[in-house]
């Protein structure tokens, strides 16, 4: 260990373990955006919440810039360390710590991966509802530190909605325990949702108490092809008037072609220009109201066929087409978008964007997908394989300047759901006035007074 400063760290605390490796700094020092070369000092795993405070301390002291890290399967460069800074990863805090059948939480250390804490409610005959394709992948500290949204949030909302309580070692190494699971809390600023969403600025979320809740009622998964755009809000609005929603995604024929190149089964003999995936409550008196809806959307022009599964694996097969996205993308390292409108905002923001992205990008392929039930669209931009990432980013990122106009227009964000990190920074104050931002600073200075806590993302120091 030649660095003088890791060698401090190892003498302050001979018991971190600490990695130094290029490939371990490799690992350690990108997210799934795969758009910044990783370059961290060195990978700290603390294994209790002492440690996690005495390694923010020595860092404060010393000047060091702290990456706190969960599964790494961001979108937004938000777990990127490619600045010599020193990653905290959770990944051995990674337990649950308790349940609590009455008021029924779950208490978990951060790094547990969600689909851990998934099966841990589960084993309690209860549920935690917040769900994605990364569920293996990601930690529950991640979740927070972006505020995930995912498949579910239509029925159950965000992970704001379930995070009762949590604890954050601040950027001083204070713990902070906000929240106490209390139902009703009325004593001033709620600093638990300051920590949700702040993306590891203001400090490193170590353990979290969640809310459960009933476990989902069967349910029956339904594709529905559609032969265009403007039909989308209207058979969401159908459907939602008739069944209870537990997911309502939709993804273009372009999406779908890269899922079934990528191994998944093709649903229809024809191709459709649009698809929806939407999963309900199932009942006998439900499966009429869904095959009612589905004839009204025939009978109106706005559904071209339709499939409901009969079987786990068939909704299983169904849910692939629209979670297998992503990773049939990854080989193109797509330019990102991840924007949302209100509902009622969907149809004009939809043709809108749709006209702009169809101007501006003519010889790109442009991949839609994502959860239209929440207005939140995925607009995934595949770099052609003879083009350099640089040129690749700079032309993307100017479209993403008129995208961003059209959002304000339309009062919606530049992130719904993967946050900001680095990727989408220049575009924040499309989302939050000036004025809002110079909020953010203010409380970032006051959690985290010596800006070390994962600086330059969200916004510049
Ligand atoms: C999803 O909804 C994820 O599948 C990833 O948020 C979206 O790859 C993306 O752009
Ligand atoms: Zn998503």
């Amino acid at each position: 260990m030649t660095d003088a400063r890791l060698a401090s760290l190892s003498a302050a605390l001979p018991a971190l373990r600490l990695l130094t490796e290029p490939a371990e700094l490799e690992h350690y020092g990108r997210d799934w955006t795969r758009r910044w070369q990783p370059a961290p000092l060195a990978i700290a795993l603390p294994e209790s919440v002492e440690e996690v405070q005495a390694v923010v301390r020595w860092a404060k002291a010393n000047a060091v810039a702290v990456v706190p890290s969960g599964g790494r399967t961001g979108l937004s460069g938000g777990a990127v360390a490619a600045k010599g800074e020193l990653v905290v990863s959770l990944e051995r805090m990674n337990k649950v710590l308790g349940f609590d059948a009455v008021d029924r939480t779950l208490t978990v250390q951060a790094g547990i991966p969600l689909q851990l804490a998934q099966e841990a409610a589960r084993e309690h005959g209860l549920q935690y509802p917040v769900d994605f394709a990364a569920r293996g992948s990601c930690s529950i500290g991640g979740n927070i530190a972006t505020n995930a949204g995912g498949i579910r949030v239509v029925r159950y909302g965000n992970t704001r909605e379930w995070v009762a309580g949590l604890k954050l070692v601040t950027g001083s190494g204070e713990l902070l325990e906000v929240g106490r699971a209390l139902v009703k809390n009325s004593s001033g600023y709620d600093l638990r949702h300051l920590a949700i969403a702040s993306e590891g600025t203001l400090g490193i979320v170590v353990e979290a108490t969640l809310r459960l809740t009933d476990p989902p009622p069967p349910t029956n998964v339904m594709l529905l092809a559609l032969p265009s755009f403007d039909a989308l809000m209207q058979v969401f609005a159908a459907f939602r008037a008739r069944l209870q929603l537990q997911a309502f995604e939709f993804l273009t024929d372009v999406a779908l072609k890269h899922v079934l190149a990528h191994g998944a089964q093709a649903p229809f003999a024809e191709s459709h220009p649009f698809y929806v995936v939407t999963e309900f409550a199932s009942d006998e008196a439900s499966e009429a109201e869904a095959l009612a809806a589905f004839e009204q959307c025939l009978e109106q022009g706005l559904v071209s066929d339709g499939v409901i599964s009969a079987s786990d694996a068939q909704a299983a097969q169904l849910w692939r087409l629209r979670e297998g996205i992503t990773e049939s993308l990854a080989r193109y390292v797509p330019y990102k978008n991840d924007v949302s409108v209100r509902i009622s905002a969907m149809p004009a923001f939809l043709a809108e964007t749709q006209a702009l992205l169809g101007r501006e990008y003519p010889q790109f392929e442009v991949v839609w997908f994502g959860h239209i039930g929440d207005g939140n669209l995925h607009i995934n931009i595949l770099k052609p394989e003879a083009m350099a990432q640089d040129a690749f980013v700079t032309g993307c990122e100017r479209v993403t300047k008129l995208l961003a106009q059209v959002l304000q227009a339309h009062g919606g964000s530049i992130s719904a759901e993967h946050g900001i990190g680095l990727v989408k920074k220049p575009y924040l104050g499309c989302t939050r006035s000036e004025a809002e931002i110079a909020v953010l600073r203010g409380i970032k200075t006051v959690l985290d007074p010596a800006g070390i806590m994962n600086p330059g993302k969200l916004f510049d120091p």
